[in-house]
């Protein structure tokens, strides 16, 4: 199946989306737009931002009173920002105006169920955006629930593309957004052409404003801030050339890092998270490994190992992240392990106590799936 398949077979979902913003808008009532504070989720995020910022401004004096887009750090829905945005929502409730919470490139995995449910207890609408694997019960759970997944077995259709294509049924966004975002979500190289075309950008200059943009979504941290947009105005040449040298010197002493500490076992790669990467600097340890993994080619699984969580970018062998955690909790019952994200890069959290363990079960599973790659 091609993407433009999924995409058209997304269509009635697409348009459902659209729908319930446009309603919330005409009703007044307040929306909350999460989104993961990465490339894609902003993205996704911005491109509904520009079309409904400007008629919410039109019709209320106080817009902030009506809308607020939040970043998250965590790639899920977590419980406390349910009671925030639930806080938030209090007056628009009390006044009978049924608030909207749009969640963009997160919120569709188990771990966001618990909030859910806590917001789902008020009267609110609730719409998904994402494109990781996610829960059934999620998807029923939710007012309109907007994933790829449903119809096809990948997330090349990014985060950024769908918030786009609900956004272009509104208003007008920049068409930069889609193809930014499969160059930062490396989605197939089918989409992304059709995107940039669309664009009018190289993939070159995707790949270096992506670069510019995740480096500025880290920093800006949980922050409500504009501050990202100059990276789309008439100052985006002047801050690429600002950040780039910085984004690539540090890129280029983690490429001497990596290589120096990653330990090869045939075909997987491992890496010591906690002995390359400090602690609140950039680049992330997803990041860190994305860079190790990018140091080879071909077949290959690269794993970046902490105390409490693990991080994996994966080419060309088998791995599916829903069934390494469940073959994990299965035989570490004991090892509160969570997580997801995608079959190629995804993280996996457990208590520091089973890491060895983890670490083992890994290794046989990447094994058993994979008895004639391993060379
Ligand atoms: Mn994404």
């Amino acid at each position: 199946m091609t993407n433009n398949t999924t995409l058209k077979d997304l269509e009635p979902t697409i348009k459902k989306a659209a729908d319930i913003i446009k309603k919330a808008i005409d009703e007044r009532s307040l929306i909350i737009l999460r989104h993961h504070a990465d490339c894609d989720g902003y993205c996704g995020a911005l491109a509904i931002e520009e079309v409904i910022l400007p008629i919410i401004q039109k019709e209320n004096m106080k817009a902030w009173q009506k809308y607020k887009r939040l970043p998250m750090k965590a790639p899920y829905y977590d419980y406390s920002d349910a009671l925030k945005d639930l806080s938030n929502f209090q007056l628009s409730i009390a006044s009978n105006r049924k608030p909207l919470l749009i969640i963009v490139d997160n919120g569709c995995g188990e771990e966001d169920l618990l909030a859910l449910k806590r917001i789902k207890q008020y009267n609110v609408d609730v719409l998904i955006i994402d494109h990781h694997v996610y829960s059934e019960e999620v998807e029923k759970r939710v007012d309109v629930f907007l994933n790829p997944r449903t119809i096809t077995n990948n997330g090349d259709v990014t985060a950024g593309m769908l918030g786009y294509e609900v956004a272009k049924r509104i208003g007008d966004p920049n068409n930069i957004y889609p193809a930014l975002s499969g160059v930062a979500d490396k989605s197939s190289q089918e989409i992304v052409d059709h995107y940039a075309r669309l664009s009018g950008h190289k993939k070159e200059f995707l790949e270096e404003l992506a670069l510019c943009v995740d480096f500025e979504a880290y920093n800006l941290s949980f922050m409500e801030s504009d501050m990202i947009y100059d990276l789309f105005n008439e100052k985006q040449e002047r801050m690429m050339k600002l950040l780039l040298p910085s984004i690539k010197e540090k890129t280029e002493e983690y490429k001497v890092i990596t290589k120096k500490f990653v330990v090869r076992d045939k075909n997987v790669f491992w890496l010591d998270i906690n002995k390359v990467s400090s602690y609140g600097e950039y680049p992330t340890p997803g990041k860190i490994v994305g860079i190790a993994h990018r140091l080879e080619q071909g077949k290959r699984i690269t794993l970046g190992l902490a105390d409490d969580f693990i991080t994996f970018r994966v080419d060309g062998m088998n791995f599916s992240v829903k069934e390494v955690i469940e073959s994990l909790r299965k035989k570490i019952p004991h090892g509160k392990i969570n997580g997801g994200g995608h079959d190629y890069a995804g993280t996996i959290k457990f208590i520091p106590a089973v890491k060895e363990e983890v670490k083992k079960v890994m290794k046989e599973y990447i094994k058993r799936k994979n008895e004639n790659k391993l060379k």
